[in-house]
């Protein structure tokens, strides 16, 4: 582990997260690359990270770096991941992987050609009893799956004044509450249940047409704090919110509402899926519990305790009972798991953590969902 180094592309929300996890493995962080030299010798200041990267050539040029993390706005990714690969970098990848199923595409043949790890940051598969709720479902003990339904609702975008780059079409892609939080709850579904949704009918809504952008940019979810002196009005083509039914590939149905607009929701992504013998229920807001539903006996409250836990549920923990893990845990977990991958060299092997090919799936569902909502009715997933 360290005799890696990593390099941070980003130093936004997303870059300090990252660096914070692979601190907690390890991983000796070894530059960061901000919007300008500028940020970047702040964030290296900051982070107490030891280069501050001029430009992005700088980053790729650098011999000592053999982890690029991606933490740019979504734009960037696929140039970025492609001349990272290029340049012979692992790369860990933010979500979504790519603008559009072109370039995800293109990433994917190029990570299985390179000879690299390559992953996608879906962190929250790793909350410990998310990793719980898969080994349920893959030993047996859940049941067949019939359904699978939820929710991924957050308030930090409910007024027009609220602002970030992630509203804006051309830095963030065609779908927004979609891409930046619906796709984390599909990815972890579809990891959980090992289905996979093939056919959506989506209804999504923008709720603020035009927002108030202040001239300067602004922090992901710090508009609450953060004074806004001069804005202007932007147009805005993303939607803040909608429902998607799901129909997946054993038949099971579902439906998923996202949300940036729903007041008291900070960060909350809700599943509940039902299967022939069990219902498992998780909140992201409460993530050390998860509710075990029963027909002929009285329903379980699993409390997060590694004690309690099957291997796959204790990989993600590493901490006792009652000593809750959350949110930059699953981040620190993620990590490890791309870093044991790499570690063992074997490409072959399964990956717990997000891949290209993941990453990829998403894109062309974000597709469907976009299509389904323009046009109207059901939409095929394509096959990736
Ligand atoms: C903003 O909506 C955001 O930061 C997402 O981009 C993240 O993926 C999610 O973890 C929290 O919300």
């Amino acid at each position: 582990m360290n005799t890696m180094n990593a390099a941070i592309i980003g130093a936004g929300f997303m870059g300090p997260t990252h660096t914070e996890a692979l601190r907690r493995i390890g991983v000796h962080v070894r530059g960061i690359l901000g919007v300008d030299p500028t940020e970047s010798k702040k964030a290296a200041a900051t982070l107490a990270i030891p280069q501050a990267y001029q430009d992005w050539q700088e980053v790729l040029d650098d011999p000592d770096v053999q982890v690029i993390h991606i933490t740019t706005p979504n734009r960037l990714h696929y140039q970025m991941a492609k001349q990272g690969l290029q340049a012979g970098k692992h790369i860990l990848c933010e979500k979504p992987l790519a603008m559009n199923a072109r370039e995800s595409g293109e990433l994917v043949e190029l990570a299985q050609k390179s000879g690299l790890v390559t992953g996608l940051n879906y962190n929250m598969r790793f909350y410990p009893l998310v990793m719980e709720a898969r080994h349920k479902v893959s030993s047996g003990q859940t049941g067949e799956i019939h359904a699978i339904v939820g929710s991924y609702v957050q308030d930090w975008l409910l007024f027009p004044t609220d602002y970030n780059w992630r509203v804006l079409a051309q830095e963030g892609g065609a779908t927004r509450a979609i891409s930046d939080i619906g796709t984390h709850w599909l990815d972890m579904v579809q990891y959980i249940t090992a289905c996979k949704v093939t056919a959506v009918c989506a209804d999504l809504k923008i709720v603020h047409p035009v927002r108030k952008r202040p001239k300067g940019e602004v922090e992901t979810f710090s508009g609450k704090v953060q004074e806004v002196q001069a804005t202007e009005n932007v147009e805005i083509t993303t939607e803040d919110c909608g429902t998607v039914l799901l129909r997946f590939d054993n038949g099971a149905k579902g439906h998923l509402w996202v949300s940036q607009v729903t007041a008291g929701r900070k960060n909350c992504l809700r599943f509940e899926i039902s299967g022939a013998k069990q219902a498992l229920y998780w909140n992201s807001e409460t993530p050390n519990e998860m509710w075990i539903g029963s027909r002929e006996k009285a329903n379980d409250l699993l409390l997060k305790d590694p004690g309690l836990l099957s291997d796959t549920g204790r990989s993600a923990a590493n901490y006792p009972g009652g000593h809750n893990e959350g949110y930059p845990d699953s981040f620190k977990q993620c990590f490890k798991a791309f870093y044991d991958y790499i570690a063992a060299g074997d490409l072959e092997a399964p990956r717990s953590f997000a891949s290209f090919a993941d990453g990829h799936h998403e894109i062309l569902l974000c597709d469907a969902i976009y299509q389904s909502h323009t046009q109207g009715g059901w939409v095929e997933v394509e096959p990736s």
